[in-house]
This record gives C-alpha cells, structure tokens and sequence, in this order.
C-alpha cells in the first residue's frame, strides 16, 4: 500500500494500523518518493526510537533516509510494549499504593483488591495504545518526512543492500537497530502457559492472574512486582542476587537501594534474594515455581510467572550477512560514533546493549546519522541519569556516596531524612505528591541524598526516592556532568520552585558559603 504524500489523518493512520496489527491488512505499508529511486544516504534497518530519530536527523542534515519496520508502525516496543504500558502501570501502582495504605482514611474505601485487575490495565492499554503508534507514523511522515516501508519483514543482503516489501534497497551505510528481546534462562518450564515475559504479557493476557511469581532481580522486575502487589495480588521476586545490584542499577547508591527493597518489603512483596529457579512446574499451565534458596528448597505456587531475567540482542535479520562484532552477551559491539567492525555499518539502540534507555537509543541513532553525513559527532552513554518505578520513582544520576568516597578523600553528604533518624521520625521529605503521606503515613514520603566532593565543592552524585523529580534529573545530570561541573554553592542560588520534590536546591542554600562543608 502506497501512503506516500497521502496526508493520512491522525484516525486513519490509527485504523490502518490496527487493521495491520490484526493481520487484516498483511501487505507492506511504502511511503517512499519513488521519484528518486531506490538509493539512499543510510537505510535504518529497525524503525523503533534509534530508526526514527536517526532517520529525522540525517534527513534535517540533508541526507535522504529510508526507515524498514516489521511492524506497522514507527517507534519500536517503547509505545508497544516497553516504556509507555510501563509508565501505565508504574503510575496504577502509585495511585494502587496510597489507596492501599490509606484504606478507609480520608476519602478512601476499603480497599478492594478484585476492583484493581492487571488483566482491565492491559486490555486499557490494549486497546489505546495505536494512538501514541499513529502519531509516530503521522509525524514520521507529515512533519519529519521520513521515508519508510512498515509492516514488512527486511533482509540485510550486505553493507549497502536491503530487500524488503519485494524491492531492493540500496545506501551508502547501514544503520542496525533491530532492538532487543528477554533471554529466556535455560530453566525447565518456560514454555507453559502462563509463563510471560514483558512483551507477551501485554499481548496475551487473558485471565487475572492470583499468586504471581517474577523471576530476576533488575528493573523489569521490581518494576512489575511492584504494580502487581499494588493490584494486591500475591507477588514473589525470587533474585540470583541482591535486587537491583546488577545491570543498569549497578551504580545506585547503597542507602538509596535500602530504601527502595524495605519499601517493597513494607509493602509485602515477597523478596527471594540469592535463590534460584529450578523449575517451573505445572501440566500444561504453570502451577508452581521450585526455587533453591539460601535456606533450603521452597516450592510456590503461582498462575503466572513474569520471566525478567535480562536481555538478548535482535541480531538474526542481519547476522549472516553482516557478521559484526559482539561482546559476550551478543550484544553489538561500536566506537562513539556507533561504528561497527564492518565499514558503513553502524548499529544503535538496544542492539548495543545495557542500559536499554530511550535516551541510549535516540542518541546513538543519532549520533550515527550525524557521522554519516559527515559531521563529527561522538556519544559515550556509559555516564547516564538512570531511574526505575517501584510504587515510587526512584532516580540517580552521577557517583553513588560508595563510589565518591573511593574517589575523593572528603566526602560530604546532604541527606532527607538524615541518618540520625529513624524512618517516620520526621516527615520531610515530604512535597509534591507525597504531601498526603507527609500527614498520615511520614515513613513514606521518600528519600534523598546528594553527595559532595568537599575539596571542590563539587556536587558529585544525587539520589532521590520519592515522586515527581525524575524530570528534574535530566537538568541535575546535565549540570553535575558538564566541564567544571557545579559547586553546592552555585545549586543554592538557583531558583527553587517550592515545595518542589528535590529538595537539593533549598538543602544546597542551607550549606552554601560553608568554609568546611559538613554533612547534614
Ligand atoms: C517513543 C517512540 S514512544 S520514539 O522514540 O518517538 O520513536
């Protein structure tokens, strides 16, 4: 089907991709300017995050781009199945959380778990979510004037050579970004119903589950575990590890992470750390997960298991061709300016592996676009501002206090609450969506922490439990990271919007101008 210049509306981009998505329309959907041929500057083989944004950039730049999705639309698994149905619940399991713990106080009920049903969100989130998948493809193709084929498996043939939609493409550079999937761990049992990972959970739940159990131990599952218990629904984690040591969270900050699993604890998660699955059991649906723990054996029983147990790389529709460099994990290996080992090709997005972050993707999409056409231009991600959701948001950004203590020899550290007090001592922090808490339950309002290298005086790292600060995150991370950095003091004379939830600024003042900075 030939879109190109048919300035399809917002609804009928909506109507088309649903009728894809349910295998009614099953031809390839072309907006492409036959007018000039088939050759492009760089062909992004992947149309999520990394595609798209790569694709709008090298276009900007003057370079004709062309974008190939299997899907039939633009944007990837984060509005299909990643980051947007996990804001949606992060954001159920806040609102779940306070009508939980308020139960029959001020204008709350009782608290009825069969009200709260996973299975009503994802069928909510079912249903909706080719709205945020129309606006890709409108705004790919009216505003950026991205030129794309969706719906349409491609084959790499070699480094300037594609086949898709039954036509031959060719460029000058190849970017990959064909994403990632879980790595289901070699445990016996995966394959029984009601054994989901994040993807096939949001397409193929069709009961309420009642006795959860979610394997691993990083940000998929706490995330998940955490709305799940939200709804009230029984929930195990069982971890090889301590939660949240691994992976993307490996730089949070101790006294944060202490926070973040007593408040899961608080909240009666079930927290198997340092066990491991042996089994999943059940006759044709799961029925139970065997786990050695530190303790001995256990067995639970569970109607759904949640496999969040890492990331592999989606390498198949290029790797015969185009047998790039990986590292141990599978995961496409590049230089800053998203190089590949094979001349012209160049990979991005979650193909480069951990963290798997829309800002890693975007960026390296288009740090590869602005190589190709020539512009310089370099992204080193290992430096990140990095957040998760528990029934909380919980942001970091810069040097954990552990990691800034091996760094310099005087560390100080701004702390709510402080150390010396027990948590409910006080209410504070307590702001902008915590302020209810404040009032009724204090141990609950979160928990911050910024952490001063006390020579330069330099802000190093900041940590913050709580809701409504990740959006101040971006700029903290941005300030504490840029050349020369800044100082407590120049953070106490900005301009806080108070009660804001980061309480760095106002907390900054209260110590700027300090000959020896102290700890508070
Ligand atoms: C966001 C998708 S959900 S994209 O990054 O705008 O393509």
């Amino acid at each position: 089907m030939d879109v190109h210049r048919a300035g399809l509306t917002m609804a009928q981009w909506r109507q088309l991709i649903d009728e894809a998505y349910r295998g009614q329309v099953t031809e390839p959907i072309t907006n492409i300017d036959d007018s000039r041929g088939s050759h492009f500057d760089a062909i992004f083989v992947g149309g999520g995050s990394a595609g798209r944004f790569g694709a709008a950039v090298l276009r900007s730049l003057g370079g004709r781009a062309l974008v190939l999705e299997r899907w039939p639309f633009l944007g990837g698994s984060c509005p299909h199945q990643a980051c947007v149905p996990h804001h949606l619940f992060s954001e159920a399991a806040k609102e779940l959380d306070q009508a939980q713990a308020l139960a029959g106080r001020l204008w709350y009920g009782e608290f009825d778990p069969k009200a709260a049903s996973i299975l009503e969100l994802v069928e909510l989130f079912r249903s909706q979510r080719s709205g945020p998948h129309a606006h890709m493809n409108w705004q790919s193709a009216g505003q950026l004037d991205i030129e794309f084929v969706v719906n349409a498996e491609a084959t790499v043939v070699d480094a300037s050579t594609v086949h898709a939609a039954g036509r031959t493409f060719t460029a000058g550079a190849l970017v990959l970004c064909t994403g990632a999937r879980t790595a289901i761990p070699p445990v016996p049992g995966t394959s029984l119903a009601g054994v989901f990972d994040y993807a096939s959970f949001i397409e193929n739940l069709n009961y309420e589950p009642s006795r959860i159990v979610v394997i691993g131990g990083s940000k998929i599952a706490v995330e998940y575990a955490s709305f799940y218990r939200a709804t009230g629904t029984p929930t195990t984690i069982v971890s090889r590890g301590a939660l949240l040591s691994t992976g993307g969270p490996g730089r949070m900050d101790d006294d944060l992470r202490r926070f973040v699993v007593d408040g899961m604890r608080l909240r009666d998660v079930g927290l198997l750390e340092h066990s491991t699955v042996t089994r999943i059991t059940g006759e044709h649906r799961v029925e139970a997960v065997e786990v050695t723990t530190l303790d001995g054996p256990r067995r639970i029983e569970a109607d759904f298991v949640l496999l969040a147990t890492g990331e592999q790389p989606n390498v198949e529709p290029f790797i015969d061709a185009l047998p790039v460099a990986r590292d141990a994990d599978g995961f496409v290996t590049v230089d800053s300016r998203m190089r590949t080992s094979i001349p012209h090709v160049y990979a991005a997005g979650d193909l480069l592996g951990p963290p798997l972050e829309m800002f890693k993707s975007r960026r390296s999409g288009t740090t590869a676009a602005r190589n190709i056409m020539g512009t310089d231009s370099e992204f080193h991600y290992a430096d990140i501002p990095d957040f998760l959701h528990t029934t909380y948001e919980v942001t970091w950004a810069g040097l954990s206090e552990r990691e800034a203590r091996a760094a310099f020899d005087d560390v100080v550290t701004i702390q709510v609450p402080p150390p010396e007090l027990a948590p409910g001592e006080t209410p504070l922090p307590m702001a902008e969506g915590s302020m209810i808490y404040g009032f009724t339950l204090p141990e609950r309002t979160g928990f911050q922490k910024c952490v001063v290298d006390a020579r330069s005086r330099r802000v190093v790292g900041v940590h913050h439990v709580g809701y409504g600060a990740k959006d101040a995150f971006q700029y903290l991370h941005y300030l504490i990271s840029r050349p020369g950095g800044i100082t407590v003091d120049e953070l106490g004379d900005m301009n806080e919007l108070y009660i804001s939830p980061d309480y760095f600024i106002g907390y900054a003042r209260l110590r700027s101008g300090q000959a020896e900075l102290t700890s508070m």
